[in-house]
């Protein structure tokens, strides 16, 4: 079965209220023809998810979170939990992106609490993983992988309340990403590591690639097998550029 693809926008820290107007171009411009092919989602800054919640309204346009923390509640200063993003009216929240698991912030342990903080306050986590250089050429991507599957992914995940993202690190804002065979390589073998765990559960989960996304690019990736959409970091941020992403579906 072909699953229904989502092209999520990662903002990373940037934006200001004066985003709003690129935002609004992003869902004035998610139109009957482009919704009927693939879902759309932005992940702002926490300080634009409720403005973004509320522009978004009518829309379409899914608003996530970059990151939540693995406690519901309590002393953890400058922290938000996933309740709060829930609250904003967001349905996503990124978890273990390779940004904050960079210095040992979110080990695998971390982002696996992530993850089911995540599914408790009914939020779909978008739970990246992915290799680094050293141990792309050390033909170590698989292992890595599979490595970071089985130690954040929680159990009784479904594929209602996850989805998987590949971004090899090499690839984040470089400008250079993996070739289409590398691509499908590591999404087949992520595939199988999520079917052997969930049986035919792991066949619907999305599995998104992310890394140095672009128009120019996205047509070829995401036509690969086991693609099931993208996430986007620095061509998130304009609407014609994330929008000419989406269109190449
Ligand atoms: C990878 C990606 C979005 P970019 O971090 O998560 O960023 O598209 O800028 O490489």
């Amino acid at each position: 079965s072909r699953l229904r693809p989502i092209v999520v926008g990662n903002w990373k820290m940037n934006g200001l209220k004066s985003s709003v107007a690129e935002f609004s171009r992003i869902t004035e411009g998610y139109d009957i023809g482009l919704r009927a092919k693939t879902d759309l989602a932005i992940c702002p800054p926490f300080t634009l998810l409720s403005t973004f919640a509320v522009v978004a309204l009518g829309s379409r346009v899914l608003i996530g979170g970059q990151d939540c923390h693995r406690s519901p509640s309590g002393a953890h200063t400058g922290d938000v939990s996933a309740e709060m993003i829930a609250d904003t009216g967001a349905t996503h929240v990124i978890v273990g992106h390779s940004e904050r698991r960079a210095d040992d912030l979110d080990t695998n342990a971390v982002v696996h609490a992530k993850a089911r903080a995540a599914r408790r306050a009914g939020l779909i986590a978008i739970l990246c993983i992915g290799e680094s250089e050293a141990e792309r050429d050390g033909g170590k991507t698989l292992e890595v992988l599979e490595t970071q599957l089985a130690a954040s992914v929680p159990d009784g995940a479904t594929a209602d309340n996850l989805i998987i993202a590949y971004e090899p690190i090499w690839a984040i804002g470089s400008g250079r990403t993996p070739t289409l065979d590398e691509i499908a390589e590591a999404h087949a073998h992520i595939r199988h590591q999520l079917v052997l765990r969930f049986g035919d559960e792991g066949e619907d989960m999305r599995i998104l690639y992310g890394g140095s996304v672009k128009p120019s690019n996205a047509s070829d990736i995401l036509a690969v097998e086991n693609v099931n959409g993208a996430l986007v970091g620095g061509a998130s941020l304009r609407a014609v550029d994330f929008l000419g992403i989406a269109h190449s579906y």
